[in-house]
């Protein structure tokens, strides 16, 4: 129950498209002694060098932990062997880092502030950022101007004339805490040149719509597709923030559960360091601001949309999208069986995708497919997940896709994206006839009003849907569907052909 309020909040940052991701800290993957960083005490750095796995660096724009908590695994080498944490938190000390957390999850800004003064312990969890953020977040919405950190934002949100100073920035030495230090490795980690440098998708350029389906839509399978954005006056004026500024005004943008200026937004993603940046993913931005749609135009390869029949019934399926560098969406798979295409507007994002029968590693749907657990940040997913899909049969399919580029993402698969800088995207997911059966199937399933997503009518958009296509293109589920069943007719008697020897008629399996 406790862990409720922080993964409620913390599921909604990465993309508003799936609400239901819950995340949970894995355990940090930290072996070797690294170099020091240069703004660091010799202790804090010898610290923080010793967290770092051969091959991971720090941003050089990180400086070091704001309280001074070290990975745990220091405490061996520290020749006092005395862990403040223990002592400061009294009986709590039983507790885990990430159960005090939850508990004070729970409190007010005015107890943090009261209870950060008990011991150095209970100072250091009370100043832990990501409470900051949410208590912002619940109290100011997005009305908050953010000034580099959480709690100092919040505190000159009540107080604007107090002076910070450095009244929040304590150091706390002989703090030892894996769970702490995690957050403050993963805001300031370097993405490693091998987690980059493998891509594996298919690229083309100037394919027929023909083409695209018969290759990729109807075998399911991802692309990127460069040079169809050519038309796009997105591409030219949207790097241009204060065109985006005075063309957007006062309206308020999703930005996880909050609603954000855009002027703000980009003042808050200026200056923030954190694990998991907020993200402005935003599915009502042409109806908010028209002229944003005038600026783009649908890839003629995703213009057949059958989900239009619904009109103004139909599920949220465009989305604008902006975040800074290390910002993104964690794994999941696109709502309502839809398939989608991801136009990189400026900036760029890596993308990892793993076919629908392949669970990505540390990820972990629950059986109906209502929740999907993984690591708490996209950065703590490649730390600790990332290089065990290097001996795996079924590796992921990776890119890094650029400005003006496309990536095609087929229904089913689970895909990561992480923004490698600021970066603008837009985003539409869609239904053609090539995952209409799959789309109908979901909204047919007997948890369909948990699992529909993007829509007030979850139960009844099955029936819905369907007597729309019956309406305007009466006899295609009928054909599609019988097509389907040839298909994997076809499909059974090649997988039969394969283990038996049909001339024969003797089985062919060996082992
Ligand atoms: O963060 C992104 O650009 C990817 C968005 C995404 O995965 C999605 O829209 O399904």
């Amino acid at each position: 129950m406790l862990s409720r309020k922080t993964s409620l909040l913390s599921q909604l940052f990465h993309n508003n498209k799936t609400k239901k991701n819950k995340s949970k800290r894995t355990k940090p993957h930290i072996k070797k002694p690294k170099f020091p960083h240069k703004t660091q005490s010799k202790s804090e750095s010898q610290a923080q060098s010793e967290a770092l796995e051969e091959g991971f660096s720090i941003k050089s724009s990180a400086s070091s932990h704001t309280h001074g908590v070290q990975p745990l695994g220091n405490l061996f080498l520290s020749s006092s062997s005395f862990n403040s944490r223990n002592p400061g938190l009294g009986n709590l000390c039983t507790l885990s880092d990430e159960q005090i957390l939850d508990l004070f999850a729970l409190l007010g800004a005015k107890d943090l502030g009261v209870l950060a003064s008990v011991s150095k312990a209970f100072y250091v969890f009370c100043n832990h950022e990501p409470l900051w953020r949410n208590l912002v977040l619940e109290n100011f919405k997005g009305g908050f101007l953010f000034n580099g950190y959480w709690k100092s934002t919040y505190v000159n949100a009540v107080c604007p004339d107090f002076d910070f100073g450095n009244v929040g920035c304590l150091k706390v030495r002989d703090f030892y805490s894996d769970y702490l230090f995690q957050s403050w490795l993963c805001a300031n980690l370097e993405m490693k040149f091998e987690w980059l440098e493998r891509d594996s998708i298919e690229r083309r350029r100037g394919i027929s719509v023909e083409e695209f389906v018969l290759d990729f839509e109807e075998l399911n399978r991802p692309v990127l597709l460069e040079g169809c954005l050519e038309r796009w006056g997105a591409l030219d004026k949207w790097k241009d923030r204060d065109y985006l500024i005075r063309e957007c005004g006062d309206v308020g943008f999703s930005v996880g559960p909050v609603e954000m200026k855009l002027g703000d937004y980009f003042g808050y993603s200026d200056s923030v360091k954190e694990e998991r940046p907020l993200y402005l993913f935003d599915p009502k931005f042409v109806e908010k601001v028209p002229v944003l749609g005038s600026d783009y135009e649908v890839p003629e390869y995703f213009r057949e949309d059958l989900f239009s029949l619904l009109g103004s019934e139909r599920p949220d399926y465009r989305w604008v999208i902006i975040g800074p560098a290390g910002s993104g969406s964690s794994f999941h798979i696109d709502p309502n069986s839809t398939s989608a295409w991801n136009a990189v507007i400026k900036g760029s994002k890596k993308w990892v995708l793993f076919p629908p029968d392949v669970v990505p590693p540390g990820v972990h749907p629950s059986p109906d497919g209502t929740e999907v657990a993984c690591p708490v940040s996209i950065i703590e997913w490649f730390m600790n997940f990332y290089g065990a899909t290097k001996d795996w049969k079924k590796r992921p399919v990776e890119c890094v896709c650029k400005a003006g580029e496309v990536v095609f993402v087929p229904n089913g698969w689970w895909h990561l994206v992480i923004n490698l800088e600021e970066s603008i995207a837009i985003t539409q997911n869609y239904v053609s006839r090539r995952n209409l059966l799959n789309v109908l199937d979901f909204l047919k399933r007997p948890n369909a009003s948990e699992l529909v997503s993007g829509t007030r009518d979850r139960v009844n958009l099955y029936d819905k849907f369907r007597n729309a296509i019956e309406a305007s293109f009466p006899g295609t589920i009928d054909q599609l569907t019988i097509k389907a069943e040839e298909k994997a007719r076809q499909n059974k008697s090649s997988f039969w052909d394969s283990v038996t020897d049909s001339k024969v008629g003797a089985f062919k399996f060996s082992f």
